[in-house]
């Protein structure tokens, strides 16, 4: 299998500019009629097509039949005129179609999913994102089951056929690539409202639910509204056509899918009612609906030239969409969940086999790279440059952005020229956040003369290996502040650290002051600093950033664990400092504290956040450690953690609910959470948040009431498929060794499909990625049973295999014995006959 590589990129040799396709639906036998004006842009060159998995009927030029090749499952077509019509009947099966790419059926819906290279699946075509083309698409299908046929655009032409078939045309003014053709025939409920934009446009908005489901699409219709007005109120940016639809299905290998007009969603992210989803999926909601409404700007009229330049869309798009949450919500409780997905997640990437940078220079599987390397650290790439050039610096950068490029494919280097040019701020060095992988580690030492009163910080920046040999220095704004012993703040500043050895001096100091430094996270790097107990706990109580006094809790009690991992290793017994049970005891009795970071901070960094933190690891240790942090916190802090929790208990309001249930889930880990409590939670609770937080501490505590109320959660909720994501999920996570057994009896149950990748996820990928204590038992079964698990996968479903695969890729930190029996497993995959790119690319890495 061949890797694409970003040097060889070549513009295209033709180019299409209308296309007007006619799409006849039928179950497994779908027609497609693709008819294309296609443009000559270099001479003596063959037209290539891309196709995959589609039956050729016939091709046409100028409306006469045209001779053909198929050359590695390309279409191949020679001496062809300058201009002319192409004409390609192709026939394809919908209902045959696992891998949820292309034309699908989704519960008797037919829908699209086309990004990245999807299109080819419904017909031959330069299925790359510079070649755009102004769509109108004809659809025909039974008026039965189907009264509605969507795509993209606007709505243009609709009519009877015989046979009671209806078909309905739509045209797209906006020229686009393929990716963001979009089409869906189904029988829906639908909830209609309507925006005036800021120049008085009316648009009408959509949303598409399955039948039954219109009460939860409120909070959805709702985000929607709010992300039009904040593109308008922070960017500028309107919306530009006379209608804005919606459609959620419940398979889908995305989250949402930001088709132009047409988004796609995953039920995941458009369902909720109190009483079915929790606060933080009303979170996830509203961010996922911003993030592809606001594509709409960054990545639909401006997309990306080739692949490579993803984050060119996604990194921004992620930028904007945790501006808009912090904008509308909390911003230092959405900073630290950013945070958290670089530090826990991104790191592992970035440190593991698919080490890629945010534009990634060579590619199997484009599948394989929408990560949180592009996507996460993409934004955090972004929100430097906005760091350094400050809000207004930023948006002139944005508007210059659009005015050389909209309607254009472009590349990242095309975005950091406008900043620049827009700013004035050299970002010649920073360009390299684009082609270096990995991630930077800065060494922080300090001194300080009290004589003179000088504080002097030296910053040592040292490269990873992933980087490569010829790696160089990185531009790393990097956000100090400087705290005195009475806690005011002495200096607020980001500095800009751009050498491997940096020093910074301070003048006129009358104390050694405590330093908080990478403030707010200001770069995706890792920070060595040997801070004192006391100097943590100063941070927690008195830096200005609530950020920083989240990431002090976390590095206070990462270093009790890992005091007591180096404890155990050595035969030594295991303690934990008064000091910190008290730094967490004040945060329980500080009232003013936000509830919300409050809960952040309580909820103790999970086993693999702290893998992260080292190079090499003793898991059992590691899991005995933190378990035993856990209880003595709990233990410590049991008196306060009951007060906090009966006064919170009735408050309605998803800030309080975190700290409540924080409050139980610390209870529950130390054994200390009295079973009363918990099923009073169960029984009263009259919202999913509460709901489920009384279940995982039932489990957490390993009650005795947790299998009843197992079963009652699942007997109320069986028919709710989003719902029972969540029940998976929780039967993934237990961690007792009888969990292997039930996850492969809980594959036959009734709501569970391995077509689905919801379900998929929940149950595999959450036993995977969020249960390391079975995923990595010694004896290789947990390893196994993932592996089974993909074999199965990888036919129905590669995309969603590779997905789930990572924690099996991801072994450098472990034991001799763990990496073998990961290894093993990687071979046997590898041996497969039909190994599918998507896994062969992240196992073949692995294995390298
Ligand atoms: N473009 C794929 C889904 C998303 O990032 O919005
Ligand atoms: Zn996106």
């Amino acid at each position: 299998l061949q890797a694409k590589h970003l040097k060889d990129y070549q513009s295209p040799a033709f180019t299409i500019s209308e296309l007007d396709m006619l799409v006849d639906l039928y179950p497994s036998k779908t027609r497609v009629i693709a008819r294309s004006q296609v443009i000559r842009c270099r001479d003596n060159e063959a037209l290539l097509l891309d196709g995959e998995g589609l039956e050729l009927k016939s091709v046409k030029v100028n409306n006469e039949a045209y001779p053909y090749q198929i050359v590695a499952g390309q279409l191949r077509l020679e001496g062809l005129p300058a201009h002319f019509a192409l004409e390609i009947e192709t026939e394809i099966d919908p209902v045959g179609n696992s891998s949820l790419e292309g034309l699908y059926m989704s519960d008797g819906a037919y829908c699209t999913q086309c990004e990245a290279e999807g299109f080819r699946r419904i017909t031959y075509f330069p299925d790359r994102p510079d070649v755009l083309a102004k769509y109108r698409v004809r659809i025909e299908a039974p008026k039965t089951g189907f009264p509605y046929l969507l795509s993209n655009g606007n709505k243009v032409e609709a009519g009877a056929l015989d046979d009671d078939r209806h078909y309905v045309v739509w045209e797209d003014p906006f020229p686009k690539p393929s990716y963001l053709f979009a089409l869906v025939a189904g029988d829906f409920d639908l909830l209609q409202d309507s925006f005036v934009t800021q120049s008085g446009r009316h648009v009408a908005l959509e949303v598409f639910v399955d039948k039954g489901n219109l009460h939860k699409a409120h909070h959805a219709m709702a985000s929607l509204k709010k992300s039009m007005a904040w593109d308008e109120s922070r960017f500028g940016l309107e919306y530009d056509l006379d209608i804005y639809m919606i459609v959620a299905v419940d398979f889908f290998n995305m989250g949402a899918m930001e088709n132009k007009g047409l988004n796609i969603f995953n039920t995941k992210y458009v369902l909720a009612d109190i009483e079915s989803a929790t606060d933080d999926d009303f979170h996830g909601i509203e961010s996922v609906v911003g993030h592809e409404y606001f594509h709409n700007w960054t990545g639909n009229r401006v997309t990306c030239r080739d692949w490579f330049q993803l984050s060119l869309k996604e990194g921004l798009t992620v930028f904007r969409d945790q501006e808009f949450s912090s904008d509308v919500g909390s911003r230092a409780v959405n900073r630290i969940q950013a945070i958290k997905v670089i530090k826990n997640q991104q790191f592992a990437e970035d440190s593991g086999p698919m080490a890629h940078p945010i534009r990634p220079q060579s590619v199997i599987e484009m599948n394989n790279f929408y990560t949180v390397t592009v996507y996460n650290k993409g934004a955090e790439v972004i929100r430097m440059m906005h760091t350094l050039l400050g809000e207004a610096g930023f948006q002139a950068g944005m508007k210059l952005y659009f005015q050389r490029h909209d309607g254009q494919a472009v590349t990242c280097d095309d975005f950091v020229g406008a900043m620049e040019d827009a700013s004035g701020v050299d970002l010649s060095q920073f360009r390299l956040w684009y082609n270096q992988a990995g991630t930077p580690t800065l060494k922080v030492s300090d001194s300080f003369d009290a004589r003179s009163g000088e504080y002097r910080l030296v910053v040592l920046q040292q490269l990873p290996p992933q980087a490569g040999d010829d790696a160089k220095p990185m531009h790393i704004p990097f956000d100090l502040e400087l705290i005195g012993d009475d806690g005011k703040s002495l200096l607020n500043k980001v500095l800009d650290v751009k050498e491997a050895h940096n020093e910074f001096v301070f003048e006129g100091l009358s104390t050694r002051p405590v330093p908080s430094l990478l403030q707010n996270f200001s770069a995706p790097v890792k920070l060595e600093y040997d801070f004192t107990t006391a100097q943590l706990i100063s941070l927690m109580r008195n830096a200005s950033s609530e950020v920083a006094r989240w990431e002090a809790s976390v590095s206070l009690i990462s270093r009790a664990i890992w005091g007591n991992v180096n404890a155990l290793v050595s035969g030594g017994d295991m303690a934990l400092d008064t000091r910190v049970a008290d730094a967490f005891r004040a945060v329980l009795l500080d009232e003013e504290l936000d509830p919300q970071l409050a809960a952040e901070i309580l909820n103790i960094p999970s086993i693999n956040a702290l893998i992260e933190q080292v190079d090499s690891v003793n898991f059992d240790a590691l899991v005995s450690a933190r378990a035993f942090v856990l209880e003595e916190l709990s233990a410590n802090l049991e008196d306060e953690l009951l007060v906090r929790y009966r006064e919170l208990y009735h408050i309605d309001s998803a800030p309080a609910r975190a700290l409540k249930n924080a409050c139980l889930a610390m209870l529950a880990r130390g054994g200390l959470c009295p079973e009363e409590l918990v099923e009073k939670q169960f029984n009263e609770s009259c919202n999913m948040t509460d709901s489920l937080a009384a279940l995982g501490a039932a489990m957490a505590g390993e009650l005795d009431c947790q299998d009843s109320l197992l079963e009652r959660f699942e007997q109320r909720w069986v028919d709710t498929p989003l719902v029972m994501d969540k029940w998976f999920m929780l039967q993934a996570s237990r961690q007792d060794d009888a969990v292997l057994g039930r996850i492969d009896a809980l594959v036959s149950h009734k709501a569970f499909s391995l077509n689905n990748p919801n379900r998929v996820r929940s149950l595999i990928g959450c036993f995977a990625a969020n249960n390391p204590v079975q995923f990595h038992r010694e004896d290789g079964e947990g390893y196994r049973l993932l592996t089974r698990y993909l074999k199965q996968l990888n036919g129905v479903n590669p995309q969603v295999a590779a997905r789930i695969i990572t924690p099996l890729i991801q072994f450098g930190k472990f034991d001799e014995g763990r990496k073998q029996n990961m290894k093993a497993c990687l071979e046997e995959l590898i041996g497969m006959p039909e190994l599918s790119r998507d896994l062969y690319e992240k196992v073949s890495r692995a294995l390298s």
